[in-house]
Order: structure tokens, then sequence, then C-alpha cells
């Protein structure tokens, strides 16, 4: 049976704006207090998997969540009407308010951990959503999540998010990367390696000063959750430099496809464990290829200002060597720019560089990886997922007419304030549902 991998992207909602909520994001605290164009930044999005799917990739998305987000107010005691609760939040709680507007579920590498099945002993594709618990502003999305994997994925076990609490503190697919072998009839459908990255362990304090939002315990709970054989997974530490110079997740400074991981020299703890480990677990199965970035030629600055690393790795049919989604940041930066150009004239497993404008997510610090979720699937369950949220021309037009209906433009941090973006918000939202055929309680509003 054949496997391919997938791209779900999440799409932008329509609350998008620069709540600068992430600390040790340095996009987030450098654009704090712009203002947003949210239909500009959905239509962004789309356009970035009308590009893959055109290639011929397997492209899906995932619909943003409800934002406002209140039934957290609920939980802190606020009653009342929707309008009553949005009063009384902004006079009372308005730093709450900002976290609960955020539209960060686009940033779906964070949604979940994705096991395929040909790595799990069960057989079955395993996904674990992300609980965020270290921002207030993600640490809403993991139920959402948990909803929309299982309408899109009916075949799936997805599990629930871990505990939300410090010690299984988890940030998904950004800190996870699955390497493996290819051949002609099973494609990406034999045994991988599933390398989890993490910032620190779950009950040793932390001593980065930005935080390490990754822990090694949520992987091994989840690695045995997903029923992951032992000797083909491998458990690497995020450097501590990374960490405090803004790389917030693993995947700011690493990227890896098939058999090839592509990171930067200050990436992680112990670069030469982390080699071992992963020709180790890949003995009998494939051969690593590991492509390391010298901090000589692209410093580490550099790396993460032009999110080099967050690009997308793929492997378009019919094209021997992998390309490079990258952000237009990296093409705008002299180091990385350089570096890209020397890569593609070399005979290296990377053979090009695709620039894309994705600039609304970025200045949030949310590059072209970080808005998709990537899901190996095999034929019959590509077959079995739920065809609204496969991205066809069709869903392209319907997407795009109802951003454009329903998306302002701009969106200042005054307009935050304004009652009717609520409701906009909600109509939009159960418009969505409607066309794409998500159910009527798909969101909490819905439910209520
Ligand atoms: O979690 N930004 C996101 C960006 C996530 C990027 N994802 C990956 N690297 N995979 C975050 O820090 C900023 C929101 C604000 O400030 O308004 C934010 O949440």
């Amino acid at each position: 049976m054949l496997y391919r991998e997938a791209n779900f992207d999440g799409l932008m909602g329509p609350t998008h704006n620069y709540g600068g909520l992430s600390d040790g994001n340095l996009a987030s605290a450098t654009h704090a207090g712009l203002t947003s164009h949210p239909r500009a930044g959905a239509l962004q999005g789309l356009s970035k998997m009308a590009h893959m799917s055109g290639k011929g990739l397997w492209q899906g998305w995932l619909p943003p969540h409800q934002r406002p987000f209140l039934p957290f107010l609920r939980d802190l005691g606020f009653t009342g009407a929707d309008a009553q609760l949005w009063e009384q939040g902004w006079t009372q709680a308005p730093q709450i308010m900002k976290n609960l507007l955020s539209a960060s579920p686009m940033w779906c590498a964070n949604a979940a951990t994705i096991s395929p099945s040909p790595d799990c002993a069960d057989g079955r594709l395993h996904m674990t959503p992300a609980n965020l618990s270290t921002m207030l502003h993600r640490s809403l999305e993991g139920e959402q999540t948990q909803r929309s994997l299982a309408a899109a994925f009916p075949f799936a076990q997805v599990h629930a998010p871990l505990p939300l609490q410090s010690v299984m503190a988890d940030e998904g697919a950004a800190n996870h990367v699955r390497l493996c072998g290819h051949d002609k009839t099973k494609g990406r459908g034999t045994q991988g390696v599933e390398l989890f990255v993490y910032g620190r362990g779950g009950f040793s304090g932390q001593d980065t000063k930005f935080p390490a939002r990754q822990t090694r315990q949520a992987f091994e709970v989840m690695s045995q959750n997903h029923k992951l054989h032992p000797d083909h997974i491998v458990f690497a530490q995020q450097s501590s430099t990374a960490i405090e110079a803004g790389a917030f997740h693993n995947d700011v400074v690493c990227v890896g496809a098939l058999e090839t991981l592509f990171y930067h020299e200050d990436a992680f703890a112990d670069t030469a464990q982390m080699q071992t480990d992963i020709r180790r677990a890949a003995k009998g199965l494939f051969d690593p290829i590991f492509v390391q970035v010298p901090r000589k030629d692209v410093p580490l600055k550099d790396a993460i200002k032009s999110y080099l690393f967050n690009s997308m790795l793929v492997k378009f049919p019919g094209q021997d060597r992998l390309s490079l989604i990258a952000p237009m940041e990296t093409k705008e930066t002299q180091s990385t720019a350089r570096y890209c150009e020397a890569l593609t004239l070399g005979n290296g497993p990377i053979g090009e560089v695709i620039y894309v404008d994705v600039r609304q997510s970025m200045r949030n610090g949310g590059g072209p990886a970080c808005l998709r979720l990537r899901v190996t699937l095999s034929k019959d369950e590509w077959g079995q997922t739920k065809p609204e949220m496969k991205f066809t021309e069709d869903t392209h037009e319907v997407l795009t007419t109802w951003v454009n209906t329903h998306y302002r433009e701009d969106l200042s941090p005054q307009d935050l304030r304004d009652p009717s973006l609520m409701t906009e918000s909600f109509t939009a939202l159960d418009e969505l549902t409607q066309l794409m055929k998500l159910g009527a309680d798909f969101y909490p509003f819905q439910r209520e």
C-alpha cells in the first residue's frame, strides 16, 4: 500500500492580530500592537495551500477555532449572555480578552503530534493534540483541535491532549520529525524513525531566559500511547543557546523529510549524540543524511530572523530532490539567501528553494512550516479522510469567497474591543460549519 505525506494547513481566523502574547517569540514581541490584515493573511495561507496542491501534493486544511473563546470567561466566573461577557471581560480583564482573541490555532504544526500507521504497533494512525500549556492563549486550543482531527480523520486514534500541566508541556509536531526511507510501491510506508526534540525535562527546573515549551516527559508518554517501537525513537534536547536566541520551537532551527535532516549548527544541545542516535534507530531501514548549516555561513540570529528552517521540506511528484518552501524573509536576508543559492547548486538532497509570502503569519512568528501539520497517510486513509477538509479547487473557491465575505481588511488593537467583531466572527464560523459539513455543534457557541 502506497503512503504519502499530506499537509494540513491551519486557516487563519477572522480575529488574527498582533497581541505580543508569546514570550520568547521575537517576531510576536517585535510586532505587538501593529494593525493586522486578517483577510490578506487568510488569502496568503490559501495561496500556499493552492501552490502545494497544484504541484501534486496531498493537501488539506483545518478550520479556525472559536474566538473570542468565551467558555474561558465562564470558567473564571463571568456570567450572562455573550454580549455581557464581552463587556465585562473588556472592563475587568482586558489582558485575558486579548488571549481569548488570538487566532493562534492557524499554526497547526503545534496542533498535534502525529505517528503514521507504519510506525505504530497496532497499525493505526495515532494523533495527540498538543496541550500547549506554556502560553495562555495557546492552552485554549487542545479540545477544539481534538474535535477537528476526529472530524478529518475518522479512522485515526485521536488521543486526548496530555494533562494541562507544566511537567507534560507539549507543543506538538513543531518539535517532532519523522524520518524514513521510501520505495516505489510503499512510498513512505515503511518503518520510520521518530525524533522527539524537547527543551527541558518535565521535572527539572527551567534554566533558560525564555520558556522551554516542550518537555521530554510529554514525548515519553506520547511515544508509549502511540505504540511506537522503542528501537526506532530518538530523544534529543534543544540547545539553550537556540531557545535564548528565540527558537521557541525546534522547527525554527530544524526541519526534516524522508532521509534528510536539515538544521542549524546551534539547534541541538549535543549534535553528535543526536546523529549517533538517529543512525542507530535507522539501522537496517535507511541511511540518514544530515545537512548541518554552519553558524559561520548563517549566524543563528539570521536563521531565526529569516526563518530559513521554518520551511517545508517536500518531495514533489516526479522530482528526484527535495524542495524547500521558504518564507520571502529568507530571500530578503543576505546570509540565508546566499546559503540557499549555494545549497541548490550543490548536489545534496535539496534541489530547489521556493519562496512564499506568508507575511501576516510571519509577523507573529509563524512561517510556512508552522502553518501546516504533516500527516503521512496510506492511499486508503487519504480516501477515508473527510472530503470537505481536503483542499481542492472547489474548496479553494468556497474558502476564498467565505474569507472575502467575512474577514476585515484591517484590525487595530482598538478594533479588538469592538463588540461587532465577536458577532462577525461567530456568524462566519457558523456559516463555515454549514459549508464544510462540520456539524451544528462544532464550536462551543453553537452548543450553548
Ligand atoms: O506559539 N505565535 C505562535 C507562533 C507559532 C509558530 N509555530 C511553530 N514554530 N511551529 C507561538 O508563539 C503569537 C501571538 C501573538 O503574539 O498575538 C503566537 O502565538
